[in-house]
C-alpha cells in the first residue's frame, strides 16, 4: 500500500513538474516568436516603400559592386566595375572595352564614397582593384563606371586602397606586396629586404569633374621599406592632412610569411603627412619614377612616421572626431587606440625609439591611449552616432561594442560566420548614422538552402539604436564582398537620373534622334552606321558589308521614357550592348564571318520586342554568289 501511494506520489511530482517545465517553456518559445516578429518588421520594406539607405558591397575577385538596400537588405543592382558584364552590355562597347584594357577581371575590395567637409557627398564611388593595380571611379548619377585609372606605375597589389581624404582631395592607395623599384626591374628574391619597396600612393581627383590623374604633376607616391602594406584610412577633422596605413611582415621576409613574418612582436602603423609631402613637391624634392612623382622619406623628413602596433595589423580606422586612430593586430586580443594629439607631441618631441629606411618609429607608450580587450582576432573598427565603436572580432566570430574615451567594452554578439569587414551607414564620415551595423562574414555554412560546394557570401544586419545589439537578417550575394559603404537614400535622391537627356545627358557627337538621320557610310574598307533603337525597331535594319570590313555602329535609344531600354545582339559575333534610355553607344568589330547575321534586341521592351531584329549581311571574299561551306 505504502508502495502503492509512493508510487502515485511519484507520479503526480512528476506530472507536476513536468507541468511547470512545460508553463515555463511556453512563454520561452514565444519570446523567441515574438522576437522574430520584431526582427522581421524591422528588416519589413512593404512593396511599393523605399528603403533608408544604399548599400555598396565591393564584389571582390567578381570585379562587381553590388547594390543593397537597408534594412530590406535586397539587392537592386550589380555595377561592373572591372569585369565585361552582359547584363548591361558592360565591356562589350568600344568605350568601356578601352576602359578595361584588355583585363578580363578584378579584385576589388574597399569601396569609398566621395567626401565633402567629412561627410559623403553623393558624388562617385571609388573602388579598387587588388590585383591589376587599378582605381575604379563609379558616377552616382547613373550608377556607372566613368573612369579606370592603371595599373598605376610601381604599385604591386593595390590593396589598402580606396579610402578618400576628407574633400576627396586624394583616393588613398597603399601596397599590399613589394617589389623592385622601379616597377620592371630585375632583383633575385634573395635581396628582398634592402632592395625591394612597399609604395604609398596619393591619386589627386578633380574636385569638378572626379576625374582621377597620377602623373609627373598630378599625384605622388612615398617610398616605403619591403613591409606588407595593409588598410588605411585618412585623418578627419583635427588629423586631416594624414593617412595612416597598417603594414605587416616588418621583418621584411620572404618565404612562408605565416612563420617568417610573424616574428617580431610589434609591426607598424605609417602615418603619412600628404600636405608636408604638398610642400616638398612645390620645392620639386622628388624623383620620377615611371612617369609619375616619388617622395624617398630619407629626404623628406617629416613626411612619414611609424607607430608600432600589435602585430599583424590589419585594419585601421579614425574616428568621426578625428581625435583616434584604432589599429586592430589580428593576432591578439586588444585593439589599440592612438591619440593624434599625442602623435604629434611625440613628433616634436623626436620621441622615437629607432628607424626603418631613415622613417623615425614613434614610442609606442608615448602615442598610445588605450588598450581595449575586444577579443580574439580584431580586424576592423566602424563608429556609431553615440561614441562607441565596433570592431569586429575574426577569430572569435563576433562583435565587439566599446565606448570611446571609457574604453570599456560594453557589448558583445554572436556572428555566423567569421566576420571580416563591418559596416554603419555613413560610419566612416564625421557624422554615422548609426542605427544598424552590416557584418560582413567570410563563411556562410548552414545558413541557406544548398546551392552544393560554392556556397554565397553571407551579411547580417544588427541592429544598433539600443543597448544590446539586435540580430536582424541574414542576406546573401555572389562572392565576394570585402568592405561596404552606406549612405543615406535621401542624398542621392536628386542626383540621379533615369533618362539620358537628349543634348543634355547625352552629348555623344554620334548620337542621333531621328529615324531619318539613320544612315550606313562606306569608307574604304570601314563601313560606319548610325542606327536608333525605338519601340520596336532598329532603324536601318539591314546592314550590308563585304568579309574583312572594319563595321562601326553608333547605336542610339531614342527613347526618353525611364526603364525603356534596349539590347543589340549579333548572333554568333560576341555582340551584346544595352542601351539606356537617351543613350549613346558604339559598338566596333571586324566582319570575319562571312554569311547573314541576325541581330535582335536583348531587354524585353514591348508586346513586339520579338519583332524587333535585323541582319548584318557579310558578302564573301570571293563574292556575293560565292556559297560558303
Ligand atoms: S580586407 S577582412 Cu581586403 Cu579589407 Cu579586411
Ligand atoms: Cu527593344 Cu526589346
Amino acid at each position: 500500500m505504502k508502495r502503492q501511494l509512493q508510487i502515485v506520489l511519484g507520479i503526480l511530482i512528476t506530472f507536476v513538474a513536468v507541468a511547470i517545465v512545460f508553463h515555463s517553456c511556453k512563454p520561452g518559445k514565444e519570446a523567441v516568436k515574438s522576437e522574430a516578429v520584431e526582427a522581421a518588421l524591422a528588416t519589413y520594406v512593404p512593396p511599393g516603400d523605399l528603403d533608408e539607405f544604399y548599400l555598396f558591397y565591393s564584389g571582390g575577385h567578381s570585379g562587381n559592386i553590388f547594390v543593397a538596400g537597408i534594412p530590406s537588405m535586397r539587392h537592386i543592382c550589380t555595377i561592373p566595375v572591372f569585369t565585361p558584364y552582359p547584363s548591361t552590355g558592360y565591356g562589350f562597347d568600344a568605350e568601356t572595352k578601352k576602359m578595361l584594357g584588355g583585363y578580363t577581371w578584378g579584385d576589388a575590395h574597399h569601396p569609398a564614397l566621395s567626401e565633402t567637409n567629412g561627410d559623403y557627398d553623393g558624388r562617385w564611388l571609388f573602388i579598387n582593384d587588388n590585383a591589376n593595380n587599378r582605381i575604379a571611379r563609379i558616377d552616382l548619377k547613373d550608377f556607372k563606371v566613368k573612369q579606370i585609372l592603371g595599373p598605376i606605375p610601381n604599385l604591386s597589389g593595390n590593396h589598402g586602397s580606396t579610402f578618400v581624404t576628407e574633400n576627396t582631395e586624394y583616393v588613398t592607395i597603399a601596397t599590399r606586396f613589394s617589389v623592385p623599384i622601379p616597377k620592371g626591374t630585375y632583383v633575385p628574391v634573395e635581396e628582398y629586404a634592402k632592395k625591394y619597396h612597399g609604395i604609398v600612393a596619393l591619386v589627386e581627383v578633380d574636385p569638378k569633374t572626379g576625374e582621377m590623374r597620377m602623373d609627373e604633376k598630378h599625384g605622388f607616391q612615398v617610398l616605403m621599406p619591403p613591409f606588407n602594406f595593409d588598410l588605411g584610412d585618412a585623418g578627419k577633422g583635427p588629423s586631416h592632412g594624414w593617412v595612416f596605413w597598417t603594414c605587416y611582415n616588418s621583418e621584411r621576409a620572404t618565404g612562408i610569411l605565416e612563420i617568417t613574418a610573424s616574428q617580431n612582436d610589434r609591426d607598424y602603423i605609417a602615418a603619412v603627412n600628404w600636405k608636408k609631402a604638398e610642400e616638398y613637391l612645390k620645392q620639386g624634392k622628388y624623383k620620377i619614377i615611371n612617369g609619375v612623382r616619388v617622395i624617398d622619406p630619407k629626404e623628406a623628413p617629416g613626411v612619414v612616421y611609424l607607430m608600432p602596433c600589435a602585430k599583424s595589423p590589419h585594419g585601421v580606422d579614425v574616428s568621426p572626431d578625428g581625435k583616434w586612430i584604432v589599429g586592430s593586430g589580428k593576432l591578439q586580443s586588444i585593439t589599440t587606440v592612438y591619440n593624434f594629439e599625442k602623435m604629434l607631441k611625440a613628433i616634436e618631441n623626436k620621441d622615437f625609439v629607432g628607424e626603418e629606411d631613415g622613417i623615425p618609429v614613434l614610442r609606442y607608450e608615448s602615442v598610445r591611449e588605450a588598450e581595449v580587450p575586444v577579443g580574439l582576432g580584431p580586424l576592423h573598427t566602424q563608429f556609431d552616432d553615440k561614441g562607441y565603436a565596433y570592431t569586429s572580432l575574426f577569430v572569435e566570430s563576433a562583435i565587439a561594442k566599446w565606448k570611446l574615451g571609457t574604453w570599456e567594452v560594453v557589448d558583445k554578439i554572436p556572428i555566423a560566420y567569421n566576420i571580416g569587414h563591418l559596416c554603419v551607414p555613413e560610419g566612416d564620415t564625421k557624422h554615422p548614422a548609426g542605427k544598424y551595423v552590416i557584418a560582413l562574414n567570410k563563411l556562410s555554412h548552414g545558413r541557406h538552402l544548398t546551392v552544393g560546394p560554392s556556397q554565397p557570401e553571407a551579411s547580417q544586419l544588427i541592429d544598433i539604436t539600443g543597448e544590446k545589439m539586435k540580430l536582424l537578417y541574414d542576406a546573401f550575394t555572389e562572392p565576394e564582398p570585402h568592405y561596404a559603404q552606406a549612405i543615406r537614400a535621401d542624398k542621392l535622391k536628386d542626383k540621379v537620373i533615369e533618362v539620358y537627356q537628349k543634348g543634355i545627358d547625352n552629348k555623344d557627337p554620334n548620337a542621333i534622334w531621328d529615324e531619318k538621320d539613320a544612315k550606313v557610310v562606306r569608307k574604304g574598307n570601314t563601313v560606319e552606321v548610325w542606327m536608333i533603337a525605338v519601340r520596336s525597331r532598329f532603324q536601318p535594319w539591314k546592314i550590308e558589308v563585304n568579309q574583312g570590313d572594319k563595321v562601326i555602329i553608333h547605336l542610339t535609344n531614342i527613347e526618353q521614357t525611364t526603364d525603356e531600354l534596349h539590347g543589340f545582339a549579333i548572333c554568333e559575333y560576341d555582340i551584346n550592348v544595352v542601351v539606356d534610355p537617351g543613350e549613346t553607344k558604339t559598338i566596333e568589330f571586324v566582319a570575319n564571318k562571312p554569311g547573314v547575321y541576325p541581330f535582335y534586341c536583348t531587354n524585353f521592351c514591348s508586346a513586339l520586342h520579338q519583332e524587333m531584329q535585323g541582319y548584318l549581311l557579310v558578302k564573301p571574299k570571293g563574292g556575293a554568289g560565292v556559297a560558303q561551306k
